[in-house]
């Protein structure tokens, strides 16, 4: 697994427009954030915790920086609901705390509104103890990605204030690498991939995949709201994969390859959408953009059925002349290094693991016994990655496999990835319960880690179908406190929910609107250094010019709108 950087220097900074400041945005005290046009002083709490709240029947952590470790657990009406005794941890390596102590306070189920109290310490910001908390994580998540569409006008709605911006990138994309100079293939709609504008195939099925598998495991997500204006008659939830697909379509070319991205020549400034008017190009068809772009349209065929049969049709005849070009050209086709010097973003990986998803689903799909075949001589070799990202999809290839409910597997197989998955999530379920601040990437640090630990909740909920055990909704909990405020800024990686959340990430949308506050519903990058001998947990810089650790992305999004989808209420 290789993972992607980029040079950086002041060359690259000024020509990507983040010399500049954010104008008129940081107008406010280091201690104070603008809300509502107002600077409101923010309180930094020394008892971390995820601030939105509890189920009542999960565990329920959080850390206390000093103090003697005795706390309590206090209702909004000011009853002590839960007196005990935290537990001192050992000094944390990734932040360099020495003073930090673990309270469980798991045995209150009741619901309401809480803080918990630490002796000598403080209290924590309240939260909830309810069966519904996730909804608003995953509802705030959704409307995070409806706000990176393309294509056409947005209209979001967030604590009383409106975020807006006009139809962009009505030209997508030109044809100049396929010998078309001036002409073009519509390839309109689909989701900004980050901070950037760019449209990435790899990226984009990914984060489509995490939402499908969502989509199938968790039937509340039928009635999610998120603010879609027009949901085709769909669910909110699925026409919001739908928006994603309409683009994915258009990024096949005649003979089923697909365009492994459409982007500037250069990244743009810090502008807003519908002023990012560089040209698009759309990039070389690649093996990796064919196969993923097969697997995950594969995977909507599967998902759409029933909800709309036509779009199903539709799905699974692109998924299969995708198919049947990688079929036809074994080798890898990877555009070489000259593609991505003109191309902008990361995104460059291997296709073994993209060739792999794309079987399991064309399987999954049609029952193709060459398709099982293909997954099949494969998966001797296969490991469950317990830390994945775009550069390695096979865990989507194996989730699939585990998942279908068609003849054929062989038993051997489904068993052996079945017991792998299982003891990696133990290792990921005893680091949570290790790290002080409950991190099961224990001390992994690198760029979009929060996405990573976001992600581990596959692992988890594609476990908790075979195998069905509170524990593995612990695990996806742990992580979700973790980015909502169990850390060690005490606050909210998500723009827009949770205490103090990231306020001035790196978001062209937000950086050039004139709202203060961030568009919502975003999950930053979070902390991690090139240097190694840096406190990796302490590095996260809250600014708009720090694409390093505080940009948002749509794989981050999409993993932990699985998370929260995996505890709604059921
Ligand atoms: O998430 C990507 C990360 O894994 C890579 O290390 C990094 C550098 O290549 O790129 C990240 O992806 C960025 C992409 O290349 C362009 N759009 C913004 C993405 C989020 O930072
Ligand atoms: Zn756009």
């Amino acid at each position: 697994m290789t993972w992607y950087r980029f040079p950086i220097g002041a060359t690259t900074l000024a020509s990507l427009g983040l010399l500049a400041c954010d104008p008129g945005k940081e107008v406010c005290g280091a201690d104070e954030r603008k809300v509502g046009g107002e600077c409101e002083s923010i309180v930094a709490h020394e008892v971390r915790l995820n601030s939105v709240g509890f189920l009542p029947d999960r565990i329920k952590r959080a850390t206390l920086v000093g103090g003697s470790g005795a706390f309590r657990v206090v209702s909004d009406s000011g009853e002590v609901v839960f007196e005990g005794q935290a537990v001192a941890a050992q000094t944390s390596p990734d932040t360099g705390e020495a003073n930090l102590y673990v309270a469980d306070f798991s045995e209150v189920t009741q619901t309401g509104r809480f803080r918990v109290v630490a002796e000598g310490v403080g209290d924590s910001p309240e939260f909830r103890i309810a069966p519904d908390v996730m909804v608003e994580v995953a509802r705030v998540l959704m409307m995070g990605m409806y706000g990176q569409r393309c294509g056409v006008a947005v209209n979001v709605d967030h604590e009383g204030t409106h975020f807006h911006h006009d139809a962009c990138h009505l030209e997508d994309g030109l044809l100049d690498e396929f010998g078309k100079p001036n002409q073009k293939q519509p390839a309109l709609y689909g989701w900004h991939d980050a901070g950037d504008y760019g449209k990435y195939v790899n990226n984009g099925s990914l984060s489509l995949a995490n939402m499908l598998f969502a989509w199938d495991q968790f039937p509340a997500l039928r009635e999610l709201e998120f603010g879609v204006e027009d949901p085709r008659g769909l669910p909110q939830y699925l026409d919001e994969c739908r928006f994603q697909l309409d683009w994915l379509l258009g990024m096949q070319m005649e003979g089923g390859g697909v365009s492994d991205r459409v982007t500037t020549r250069t990244f743009d400034a810090m502008v807003s959408p519908e002023a990012s008017v560089a040209p698009r190009y759309m990039a070389p068809v690649t093996s990796t953009a064919t196969a993923d772009f097969t697997a995950v349209v594969a995977h909507a065929a599967r998902s759409f059925a029933g909800f709309d049969d036509e779009l199903a049709a539709q799905y699974r005849e692109a998924a299969l002349a995708g198919w049947e070009f990688l079929k036809a050209n074994p080798s890898p086709i990877s555009g070489g290094d000259g593609l991505s010097m003109r191309f902008t973003g990361g995104y460059w990986s291997t296709d073994a693991d993209d060739r792999l998803w794309a079987a399991a689903e064309i399987w999954a799909l049609t029952g193709d016994a060459e398709a099982l075949e293909m997954f099949e001589s494969k998966a001797g070799m296969l490991v469950i990655d317990q830390l994945w990202d775009w550069p390695n999809l096979n865990n989507l290839a194996t989730f699939t496999y585990l998942l279908a409910d068609r003849e054929g597997r062989d038993p051997e197989i489904v068993s052996r990835l079945t017991t792998n998955l299982g003891l990696g999530l133990e290792q990921l379920r005893n680091a949570a319960l290790a790290h002080p601040y409950g991190r099961d990437t224990g001390l992994q640090y690198y760029w979009g880690i929060n996405g990573v630990v976001a992600r581990t909740a596959l692992n988890f909920g594609v476990y908790d179908q075979l195998v069905p055990d509170p524990k593995n909704k612990d695990g996806i909990a742990m992580a979700l406190d973790h980015l909502l405020g169990r850390n060690y800024y005490g606050r909210s990686f998500v723009t827009g929910i949770g205490h103090d959340p990231a306020f001035y990430p790196h978001h062209r949308p937000s950086v050039a609107d004139s709202n203060p506050e961030p568009w919502p519903g975003l999950l930053v990058g979070g902390p991690w250094s090139r240097d190694a001998n840096a406190r990796q947990a302490t590095v996260w810089v809250d600014a708009a010019t720090d694409f390093n650790t505080n940009e948002v992305a749509i794989n981050w999004n999409a993993a932990m709108i699985y998370a929260a989808a995996a505890l709604l209420p059921e």
